[in-house]
């Protein structure tokens, strides 16, 4: 064995169903576009929130949600492979919730959403958010139909969550680097995170935040528009 290690490509090896996968990505991008008419006919505006699993995406929506309520009709899909928790947690702000569990899939898709906006009262909404399944990897290649990406991680991830991921962010109109006040216990600098964000998108405004102690929400409320 040397003392570098070794790489394997994904165009080294085999790659089943191309073909399968590109009809799947255009039908996607079919009924994402769809459902971005119908929020759109009805004057919502819609954010995607994505990112590293426990990264606080559900806490992030909750401490936005508590501010926007008394000005805003929100409404809140919540993707999870299973359970109804993040549901939950968010119902207990008294919005509209609907979760749709993705069962083996690690990602939303267009589909599912166009569903669980069937379930909603449009016409009563000005403001939706989607919660993804956590991961950085899979969501992103799936648009729903939003018209911004909130992509949330955290330092208790360790200090290399955007250099290994990078195409989470390519799309990402604000991103949050969350739990900062666990930065000195992670022995994770922020800043270098952030520097990392900019590099690979300098597009994106990137928000420190703290949901337990609100620190940071109305920066991310205002980075959206939506106040
Ligand atoms: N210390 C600290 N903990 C946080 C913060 N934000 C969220 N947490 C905690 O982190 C854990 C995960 O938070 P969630 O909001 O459920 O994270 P999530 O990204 O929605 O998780 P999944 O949906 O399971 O991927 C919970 O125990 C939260 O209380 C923060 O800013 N600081
Ligand atoms: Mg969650």
């Amino acid at each position: 064995m040397g003392k570098q290690a070794e790489i394997v490509t994904s165009s080294e090896g085999e790659v089943f169903d191309v073909e399968l996968e590109a009809d799947i990505l255009k039908a996607n991008r079919e009924l994402a576009a769809e459902n971005h008419a119908k929020l759109k006919q009805n004057g919502i505006t819609s954010i995607d929130v994505m990112g590293s699993v426990g990264s606080g995406k559900t806490s992030l929506i909750k401490a936005i949600v508590s501010v926007l309520k008394a000005t805003h009709r929100i409404a809140v899909i919540e993707g999870d492979v299973t359970t109804t928790i993040d549901a939950d947690i968010i119902a207990s702000e008294g919005v509209p919730t609907v979760q749709v569990n993705t069962g083996k899939e690690c990602h939303l898709d267009a589909n599912l959403i166009k569903k669980a906006l069937g379930r909603i009262h449009l016409s009563e909404l000005d403001l939706i958010f989607i919660e993804n399944v956590g991961n950085l990897i899979c969501p992103a290649e799936f648009p729903l139909g939003s018209d911004k990406r909130l992509v949330v991680i955290s330092v208790t991830e360790g200090p290399y969550m955007v250099v290994k991921h990078p195409m989470m962010f390519y799309e990402a109109n604000t991103v949050a680097i969350n739990k900062v006040d666990l930065s000195n216990a992670m022995g994770v600098d922020p800043f270098k995170l952030k520097a990392d964000i900019s590099k690979v998108n300098p597009k994106a405004t990137v928000v420190m935040t703290d949901c337990r102690s609100m620190v940071g929400i109305s920066e991310v409320i205002h980075s959206l528009g939506l106040k």
